[in-house]
């Protein structure tokens, strides 16, 4: 079994579908093993974020990830690091596939609703900072 931490970032929460997201990851057989509704602070978005510190989306991108309510969640399957970037489809939502996340429901780079691990170490490390107690 693998965990992994997927935001349902703020467009995601503002444009009410929370719940179709947490629909898809429950219908492709993954677990939820914690949830919460936050709001991020400037500082745990940049940690979170600091694999892009130095590149030139990274203000606008702590703007973004901070400027509202977030849904956190650690999700738990068999390879669910992933399963949950597939169900998410590529990270520019005009060329992630159709049937994805990103693919259906989006159109900007940035406002792509929402996040996934991309490997053990940044999982471990995202599930520490976001549910330090788990
Ligand atoms: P994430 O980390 O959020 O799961 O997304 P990802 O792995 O698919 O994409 P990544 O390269 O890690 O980028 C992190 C987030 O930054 C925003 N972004 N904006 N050119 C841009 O303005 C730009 N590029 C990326 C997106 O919100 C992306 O998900
Ligand atoms: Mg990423």
């Amino acid at each position: 079994m693998e965990r992994t931490l997927v935001l349902i970032k703020p467009d995601g929460v503002r444009r009410s579908i929370v719940g179709e997201v947490i629909s898809r990851i429950e219908r492709k057989g993954l677990n939820l093993v914690a949830m919460e509704l936050r709001t991020l602070d400037a500082d745990t978005a940049k940690t979170h974020y600091e694999e892009h510190a130095s590149r030139p989306f990274f203000g606008s991108l702590v703007e973004f990830i901070t400027g509202g309510p977030l849904v956190a969640m650690v999700v738990e399957g068999e390879r669910a690091i992933e399963a949950f970037r597939a169900l998410a489809g590529a990270t520019d939502p005009v060329t992630a596939a159709p049937g994805t996340i990103r693919g259906d429901l989006a159109l900007e780079v940035q406002q792509n609703i929402v996040h996934g691990s991309d490997s053990t170490y940044s999982a471990e490390r995202e599930i520490k900072l976001f549910f330090p107690n788990l």
